[in-house]
């Protein structure tokens, strides 16, 4: 017996070996596709699934809180153009992540969050499993594509699909559904290796058509105001240089949604941005890259864009570039859409543009200029003050400043008036470094950014957050700490939502709007190791971010902002129903 029992031991070791399991599987079938990063959150039935990836060389990033982690993910799809993985457990864990997956739809960046779920028996005749829930039901309609893996055999085609219908076309947010019986499930070797799919040009080119290529010419041609808005589609597509050739080649003045600036630096002499409000109802021919005209573009319509009241429509004609067919008159006519993947349809028109090119009329150029300067005036002059206690202008002078000398630096941004504020005051030097709420305006994508923009571009991140924006991810403070992150990030501390001096009219609660007062931010930093500075001047605010950049310590900065000094809902207070009531 004692010569047999080794020789067992032996040929189940052996089986084993030429065994691979549902983790292992779903490891191999990422590692082999480039997808080295996991923003996620362990527990039942992927903790394994996480401690194996760790120990299969993957970066495996715990967050606090799964929302967190998903939009870690988002971003990083942004960043890189390859999904972000985001990784959660079954119902409580998926729903937290959900936010994120549709976030990422939204805004179109790839990602791909795997969940783990109960078992589909037990799920479908509702008898209550641990944590029971039809998730793939619940993700279909805000994922861009949604597929559930049954067997082992199948996970390589799971995740094939998954990344082509994350990246091709218009990128967004896809979910892949894996109960907690696929992990444990075993196959050959040998089968399983062969089951696995390196996706093949997932992001194919999309070539515009000769003709609608033409006709977006001949259309800027006719133009006596032409203008370029460049949007967040624009900084995805990483078609830096011939962007920056169109531009310049046309001498056509741009604007650069919130994530395109940096795009061409802000500083360009071609930017409109500070002559926003006049360029807009004033071109007569815009061309939008990759922007859409939704609701941060009044939808292309209205005063903004000199119609008559506010559903009339102004004169402009639209060339739209856009990977999606159906994006063209969304909102209003678009007279040359142009569809096709940005890189190869402004190369197109470059390439047109070769038989001739008259730059726009020097009046247009220079009434643009002039407001542009008037404007660049007025705001140094509020931006020179240094009001007691320091405002949302005299902090942002600093950021600006030292954004402008690290130009480099990552810039995650959110709030309301500490975003509005922010994204018109801090000029961005380079393509995609300028990331934040997004389509939706969303508050809570704060620290999730910090850790991915950290991660996926190893570059130091600066972080401007309004106090309430803060609080959504603020645990996640502890996660950019463990991993030890070059993180600085500025609280712009008004003590609430959009100001902190409402009052319950009945005496008897705090406003909803209103935090615990003067509120130490810092101190939360502390607890976990990294540096705390509480900020009441701008000068203290300048010491303390140059000292987190140079030491490169996950600081939070608590910057005393004036409570009086922000307004109902920021720049978007028309959308408020009672601030529209009261005008
Ligand atoms: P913004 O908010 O900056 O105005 P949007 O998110 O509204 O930008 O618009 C982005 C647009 O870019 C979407 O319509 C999307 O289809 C498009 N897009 C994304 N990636 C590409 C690409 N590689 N080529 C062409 N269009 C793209
Ligand atoms: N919840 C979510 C997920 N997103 C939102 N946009 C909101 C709530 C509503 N909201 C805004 O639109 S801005 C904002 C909220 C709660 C916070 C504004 O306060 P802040 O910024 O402290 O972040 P300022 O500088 O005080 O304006
Ligand atoms: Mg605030």
């Amino acid at each position: 017996m004692g010569t047999v029992e080794p020789q067992v031991a032996a040929s189940s070791d052996a089986e084993q070996r030429a065994q691979l399991d549902g983790f292992q599987l779903v490891i191999e079938a990422l590692k082999l596709n480039g997808l080295d990063t996991i923003y996620g959150l362990p527990g039942i039935p992927i903790t394994d699934l996480t401690r194996r990836a760790q120990a299969a060389g993957l970066r495996v990033l715990s967050f606090r809180h799964e929302q967190n982690a998903g939009y870690a993910a988002s971003i990083a799809g942004f960043l890189t153009q390859r999904p972000g993985i985001c990784l959660t457990v079954s119902a409580p864990g998926f729903l937290n992540g959900l936010n994120a997956l549709a976030h990422a739809t939204v805004n179109c960046f790839p990602m791909i969050l795997i969940s783990g779920s109960s078992e589909r028996e037990i799920v479908d005749l509702q008898q209550g499993d641990y944590e029971e829930m039809d998730q793939l039901a619940i993700a279909k309609p805000v994922a861009k594509a949604a597929f559930r893996v049954l067997h082992a055999e199948d996970i390589g085609v799971g995740v094939a699909r998954a990344i082509r219908a994350a990246v091709s076309g218009r990128p967004g947010g896809v979910y892949l559904d894996m109960p907690a019986k696929l992990f444990a499930q075993s196959i050959d070797s040998s089968l399983g290796k062969n089951s696995l799919i390196k996706v093949v040009d997932p992001a194919p080119k999309q070539i515009p058509a000769p003709e609608a290529v033409k006709r977006a010419l001949d259309l800027l041609k006719s133009a006596k105001k032409p203008l370029i808005i460049l949007g967040k589609g624009a900084a995805y597509a990483q078609a830096d240089a011939e962007i920056k050739a169109l531009v310049e080649e046309t001498g056509i003045p741009y604007l650069p949604m919130s994530m395109a600036k940096g795009l061409l630096p802000d500083t360009h002499e071609q930017c409109a941005s500070a002559a926003r409000s006049f360029v807009l109802p004033a071109a007569d021919v815009v061309m939008l890259i990759g922007a859409r005209l939704n609701w941060l573009l009044s939808h292309g319509k209205g005063k903004t864009w000199g119609g008559k009241g506010a559903k009339d429509w102004g004169g402009q004609k639209f060339v739209q570039i856009d990977i999606s067919p159906q994006e063209a008159d969304s909102n209003v006519r678009i007279d040359a859409p142009l569809v096709g993947d940005i890189g190869s349809c402004v190369s197109s028109l470059l390439n047109e543009m070769k038989s001739g090119w008259t730059k726009p009329p020097a009046d247009w150029v220079n009434a643009i200029n002039e407001k542009k300067n008037g404007n660049v005036a007025k705001m140094a002059e509020t931006l020179a003050k240094n009001p007691s206690p320091m405002n949302f202008h005299s902090a942002l002078n600093v950021v600006r400043d030292i954004v402008r000398a690290n130009p480099e630096a990552m810039f995650v941004n959110e709030g309301a008036n500490a975003l509005d504020f922010t994204r018109s005051i801090v000029d961005m030097y380079r393509p995609r470094k300028r990331i934040d709420v997004g389509t939706w305006g969303i508050m809570g994508v704060g620290m999730g950014y910090c850790v991915a923009a950290a991660v996926c571009t190893k570059q130091q991140v600066i972080a401007v957050e309004g106090d309430s924006a803060f609080g959504f991810s603020g645990m996640e403070v502890e996660t950019i700490c463990r991993y030890n992150l070059p993180v600085c990030i500025v609280i712009m501390n008004n003590n609430g939502v959009y100001k902190g001096t409402d009052k319950d009219p009945t005496g008897r609660d705090p406003a909803p709007t209103v935090f615990v007062k003067d509120a130490r931010y810092d101190k939360l930093m502390e607890a976990f190791g990294g540096v705390g500075v509480h900020a009441t001047t701008p000068a203290e605010l300048r010491k303390a971010m140059e000292e987190a950049i140079r030491s490169k310590k996950p600081t939070l900065i608590n910057a005393a902002i004036d409570e009086t000094a922000g307004t109902e809902s920021g720049r978007i207070t028309s959308l408020n129903p009672t601030a529209g009531k009261k005008k």
